[in-house]
């Protein structure tokens, strides 16, 4: 039997849908059944364990996965031994305290003495020693953001993404302890073969975050200025230029950076580019 990597990620949950889309989108098929506890893909030599994300860093630890998708928050919390190889750029969340809107905040000092539920002792133990502030933990495992409302807490330290469960809660984010994404992590002792497949897979997964990253943009520009509206335009080496079949305009093709999109669209506008298209790029290998 050919030797597989084995990748542990989240059975059903906020992480389960986008660790599995960017399994597939790099080109690597299996079977999500329900129920299951395991997949072989069809495609590379992986295995899919499906597991709860709390596990999952102590089976990367123990070598029972190779490697992993989970939240930063629930890695930093087990605070287990493994390494992290990459940042998925999906799950998105920060680890917040938030007090009741009523009550007048303004520091962290004013924590000192207080009872704080959340889910994430240690994380936040870490954060209010680097704070020198001194309070009561409590841990509870769900529902954390009614504490307050029952009593049992005077402020929360909970995920928090829109926000609408706060507010819904009557309670305030007034502190940020860590902001936290999804990222794939690896044991510590990898060998020499797993490294290799894993490097594979990392290689399709930045093509696939860099093209998410840029988009593929096409004008029609007027040739007196080509040379500052290339100028621009860095594309990948350079932009192509295609002459139109008008005189005097050319087509520009190039790849885009989306931090720099909007800016670059006005000063293109401003030169006299017209008809830019803006499509997205599907995978984007440099
Ligand atoms: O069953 P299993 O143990 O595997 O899953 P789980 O229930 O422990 O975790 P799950 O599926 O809820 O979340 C998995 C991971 O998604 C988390 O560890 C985070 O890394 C990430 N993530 C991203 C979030 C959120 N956003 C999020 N908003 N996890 C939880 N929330 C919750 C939060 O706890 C709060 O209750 O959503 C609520 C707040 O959301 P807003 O939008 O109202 O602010
Ligand atoms: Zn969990």
């Amino acid at each position: 039997m050919k030797q597989k990597l084995k990748i542990a990620i989240q059975k059903s949950g906020r992480l389960n849908d986008d660790s599995i889309r960017i399994l597939k989108e790099c080109g690597i098929g299996f079977n999500d059944g329900m129920n299951k506890l395991k997949a072989e893909a069809m495609n590379f030599p992986l295995e899919v364990f499906f597991l709860r994300d709390d596990d999952i860093p102590q089976y990367v630890e123990d070598g029972v996965a190779d490697i992993g998708i989970v939240g930063e928050n629930v890695l930093l919390e087990k605070n287990k031994d493994v390494k992290i190889v990459d940042r998925l750029g999906f799950g998105k969340c920060r680890l917040s305290i938030a007090v009741p809107k009523g009550r007048k905040y303004k520091s962290i000092t004013e924590l000192e003495g207080q009872r704080i539920a959340t889910s994430y002792p240690g994380i936040l133990s870490r954060f209010l020693k680097k704070q020198k502030v001194n309070a009561e933990i409590h841990e509870i495992s769900g529902s954390v953001e009614i504490a307050p409302g029952i009593g049992l807490a005077d402020a929360i330290c909970d995920l928090v993404s829109s926000g609408s469960t706060l507010f819904m809660n009557g309670l305030k984010e007034t502190e940020v302890v860590l902001k936290s994404e999804a990222v794939m992590i690896a044991n510590t002792q990898l060998a020499e073969w797993k490294t290799v497949l894993l490097e594979k897979l990392l290689f399709r997964i930045n093509a696939l975050k860099r093209a998410g990253n840029n988009k593929y943009i096409l004008m029609n520009a007027p040739d007196t200025n080509l040379e500052k509206i290339i100028k621009l335009l860095p594309g990948m080496r350079s932009p192509t230029v295609l002459p139109l079949s008008e005189e005097g305009w050319s087509s520009v093709h190039s790849v885009v950076n989306e931090n720099e999109f909007w800016e670059i669209i006005e000063q293109l506008k401003n030169l006299g580019a017209e008809g830019i298209l803006v499509i997205p790029i599907e995978k984007m290998i440099v």
